[in-house]
């Protein structure tokens, strides 16, 4: 695990930046009134607050193991409107437009490989599990990063749950496909060009990790929907790209599956996804990245500073692409 030292946070913003990263933050800056002002986010909070049910699981104790992510948590304001959430748009202002997700009822198949395949509702799901809070480190692939207190439950619980087969080798977990609400989800005859559900996977080492992290909140009360209502995963050590949002399909797999971004393209986005900040990215640098809230920019982490939990999980993959 790469120990910081001081100085290199410190470490003035002169590193490479992709140019689209800075004209995304400066589009931000000017159009949002910087933290909350702006007439959209003021529409967001009656939202979020009316997803919450009569007895509401939040705010859930924190775990004291997950108490620090060590930088300090990104303000709420930001964190739920600067997003990356293709189904509605490219860009990351999707926050009014995820609005229309509708996220009651949200019902989750499990199959694949499993003693018997089952659907739950998620209030169901939410009764048969113990929520907790964690603050984690979040690293886009873009090179920004981020602090999110999470609420939520480990993927290992939800792996007990389903009862996988010993054949199971991977789960895979599927994204809600409805392009009517979701208009970044245009089908191929429509002329949309991207592999609509969204995909994503780890093995069942990685499932059985104990940082992996189902999300069905965030700052203390439901996940909102620009983050991925109402579930979502988060993978702290791993590019963003792989925490995938609001799913509806965990299935127990033999085949690795393929991702939605490898599936778009497989020569910058592959599997693994480790955070490496040695492995650039063929277009970009991954050695520093953009604090989001304040734009320092410090450096990045082997797996996001988890090496110590999850190192041991890739020791012996020596052909394997564990960096993209
Ligand atoms: N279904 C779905 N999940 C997704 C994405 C997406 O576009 N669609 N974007 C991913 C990327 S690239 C990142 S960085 C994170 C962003 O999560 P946030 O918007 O809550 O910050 O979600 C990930 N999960
Ligand atoms: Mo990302």
């Amino acid at each position: 695990m790469h120990i910081i030292r001081k100085c290199e946070w410190a470490l003035a913003d002169r590193l490479v930046t992709p140019e689209p990263i800075f004209v995304n933050r400066r589009q931000l800056l000017a159009g949002a009134g910087f933290l909350g002002l702006g007439a959209g986010l003021g529409r967001l909070r009656p939202a979020v607050a009316a997803s919450a049910t009569g007895s509401s699981p939040y705010p859930a104790p924190r775990n004291p193991a997950y108490a620090d992510a060590g930088r300090p948590v990104t303000p709420e304001a930001l964190n739920t409107t600067y997003n990356n959430f293709y189904e509605f748009s490219t860009n990351k202002r999707i926050f009014e437009l995820a609005e229309q997700l509708k996220t009651r009822p949200w019902d989750i198949a499990i199959d694949g490989a499993v003693e018997k395949p089952f659907t739950i509702g998620f209030e169901d799901l939410l009764a048969k599990v113990k929520l907790e809070e964690r603050v984690y480190r979040h690293r886009c692939v873009e090179a920004w990063s981020m602090v999110v207190p999470w609420t939520g439950f480990p993927l290992k619980d939800l792996v007990a749950l389903a009862k996988p087969l010993s054949s199971a080798k991977y789960v895979r977990m599927e994204t809600f496909l409805n392009p009517e609400m979701a208009p970044g989800q245009q089908p191929s005859f429509l002329g949309g060009s991207m592999p609509w559900p969204y995909v994503e996977g780890v093995t069942m080492a990685e499932a059985a990790n104990d940082l992996a992290f189902m999300v069905t909140g965030a700052y203390a009360k439901p996940v909102a929907k620009s983050m991925g209502a109402p579930i979502r995963l988060h993978l702290p050590w791993k590019y963003g790209f792989k925490s995938i949002k609001s799913i509806v399909k965990v299935s127990f797999v033999k085949e690795r599956p393929v991702g939605f971004w490898e599936q778009l393209q497989g020569s910058e986005y592959g599997f693994w996804a480790n955070v490496n900040p040695q492995v650039p990215h063929p277009r970009w640098s991954q050695a520093t990245e953009r604090v989001l809230g304040t734009d320092e920019r410090i450096p990045t982490q082997l797996y996001n500073g988890y090496g110590a939990q999850v190192a041991s999980l890739y020791s012996r993959l020596d052909g394997e692409k564990l960096w993209m």
